[in-house]
């Protein structure tokens, strides 16, 4: 079984929704269990346009692989109506494969570590709540990250 940490992300349509949905999807995935999952936090979108990002991090217990988990969080993002017009476009689902263990890789279709994870407060401060002891591979640990992205404006969002 492999640890696997999970960014999600949405902001167009009801976010809120959308959010609690994939919480469920990514619990009913094959051989998988959520271990934890971090509050909501908004935030203006980063490098992206339109309104403000909810955001979450979820931990999975999972059987799967980088690559099959990978391709069930598309499967997710595909039936929550996700469309690609362009890079960084507004979306009704992120999910994105922050971490899966402690690999790395880089494949044309996966990067891991996440490539940005460690620049944006939208995923830190979600992921530090869950482990913010845990190291980064080649970035560092998790608390220290996220303490240099402090000037990035976000709030968490009360239940
Ligand atoms: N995701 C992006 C680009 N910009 N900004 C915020 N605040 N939250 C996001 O999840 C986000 C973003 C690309 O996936
Ligand atoms: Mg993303
Ligand atoms: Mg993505």
């Amino acid at each position: 079984m492999h640890v696997a940490y999970i960014g999600l992300g949405a902001n167009l349509g009801d976010a809120r929704a959308a959010l609690a949905a994939a919480l469920l999807a990514l619990a009913a995935l094959p051989g998988t269990r959520v271990l934890r999952q971090s509050s909501l936090y908004r935030s203006a979108p980063i490098e992206s346009s339109g309104p403000d990002y909810l955001n979450a991090v979820a931990a999975l217990d999972t059987g799967l692989g980088p690559h099959e988990l990978l391709h069930a969080l598309q499967a997710i993002e595909r039936d929550h109506g996700r469309e690609r017009p362009y890079r960084n476009a507004p979306r009704t689902l992120d999910l994105d494969l922050l971490l899966h263990d402690s690999l790395t890789l880089e494949t044309p279709e996966l990067t891991l570590p996440h490539p940005r994870l460690h620049q944006r407060a939208f995923v830190l401060l979600p992921l530090a709540e869950l482990a913010p002891q845990l190291q980064i591979p080649g970035r560092g640990r998790v608390a220290e990250l996220l303490a240099q992205v402090r000037d990035q404006p976000i709030e968490k969002v009360e239940p």
